[in-house]
């Protein structure tokens, strides 16, 4: 028999990505550029794992209408952003209680003055000084949870979530110092480019969802004019020469922008644009931008018109997310001395 001496090779198993967006408003480009273009490009080599993370918006307080409907847009929008859902799992946070619960559970294994050095924390008390409630503090634990629930090797983020990643791997850490190898210790996967996009409006901010300056933050489902508005309004300074350095915070977000768009290197921006002035390179910028938008703009439209189909999606992966995620949870509990 000729194949007799030949070992039979085993499909080598994929490592897992898990990541998950807050629908705390309309996602931005910040969010895109930051993290959602990664999603769709590691789905090809990775087993990935994605959720909208709805548990996590309620530190700021939310209107409950507004809510939902941000809930079904951020979920037909990262759709649209290019997430095969036969071939990754996209599910709804709030509707797998394991995380809820693991939170429970880690929070007792989480330090109050490691929470204390986060710096979004501190931004988002200064930002919500009435609210700052138990929950805003504890956010890095859940997130922790959302990951160390699915046995994540990467975490595709934004560089402002590298300290949560950083904590996350601590909290994992003093665990499986107590009690063996429970948990995966993943690692963040933070872009070269695009992973601190700011304000168009604010360069030294960075561009959030919720920003209340309109004009600051492009959002995925601005149509064409808007960006193209945006872009031209956008801050930059008076020296009126595109190159990338101190004091033209303006002009570096410009170039971060068309560089993650274009995959053009800074010197090859400042050698395109050397000689014309920042009206020419807001132009060219907004409209990079206009059409790495459009198709997905497109694609929302038609998928937000079929909720059915959109329930559908996120019944099933959530369904899998519990079993996936239960397994964890039960031997998380079992180790810490929980009967089950
Ligand atoms: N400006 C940004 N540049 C690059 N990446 C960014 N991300 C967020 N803003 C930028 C990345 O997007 C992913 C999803 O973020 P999130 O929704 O979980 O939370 P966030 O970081 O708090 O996002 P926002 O837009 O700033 O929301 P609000 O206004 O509600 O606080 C993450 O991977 C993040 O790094």
């Amino acid at each position: 028999m000729e194949n007799e001496n030949k070992t039979i090779e085993t499909p080598k198993k994929k490592e897992i990505v898990f990541s998950a967006i807050q629908p705390s408003g309309t996602i931005t480009l910040g969010n895109y550029l930051g993290a959602l273009r990664n999603w769709v490009t590691m789905q090809e080599e990775y087993d990935c794992i994605y959720s909208l993370a709805d548990l996590h918006t309620i530190t700021v307080r939310q209107n409950p209408a507004q809510m939902r409907k941000n809930i079904i847009e951020a979920y037909a929008s990262v759709i649209a952003c290019g997430i095969d859902i036969e071939k990754s799992l996209f599910f709804i946070q709030s509707h797998v209680h394991t995380h809820a619960e693991l939170s429970w559970i880690l929070s007792c294994y989480t330090q109050f003055g490691e929470l204390s050095r986060m710096t979004q924390f501190k931004d988002k008390s200064a930002k919500h000084a009435d609210n700052i409630n138990a929950g805003l503090f504890t956010y890095p634990v859940l997130m922790a949870c959302d990951i160390l629930l699915y046995q994540a090797d990467k975490v595709p983020v934004g560089a402002d979530q590298k300290q949560h990643i950083e904590i996350t791997r601590n909290i994992a850490e003093r665990f499986n110092g107590l009690y063996g190898n429970v948990f995966k210790i993943p690692d963040g996967f933070i872009p070269k480019n695009g992973a601190r996009i700011m304000s168009l409006q604010d360069p030294t901010r960075k561009m959030s969802k919720s920003d209340e300056n309109v004009n600051g933050c492009v959002h995925m489902l601005d149509t064409p004019e808007v960006i193209m508005k945006k872009f031209k309004r956008a801050i930059t300074d008076s020296e009126a020469c595109v190159r990338y350095g101190e004091g033209k915070d303006g002009i570096n977000n410009l170039m971060a922008i068309y560089s993650a768009i274009t995959g053009l290197s800074y010197e090859q921006i400042e050698h395109d644009f050397d000689g014309k002035g920042y009206g020419d390179f807001k132009t060219a910028v907004g409209e990079a931008v206009v059409e790495e938008l459009r198709p997905i703009r497109e694609r929302y439209e038609k998928l937000i018109k079929d909720k059915a189909y959109l329930e559908e999606c996120y019944r099933k992966a959530d369904e899998i997310a519990l079993k996936i995620s239960s397994r964890t949870l039960s031997k998380t509990m079992k180790k810490v001395g929980f009967i089950l």
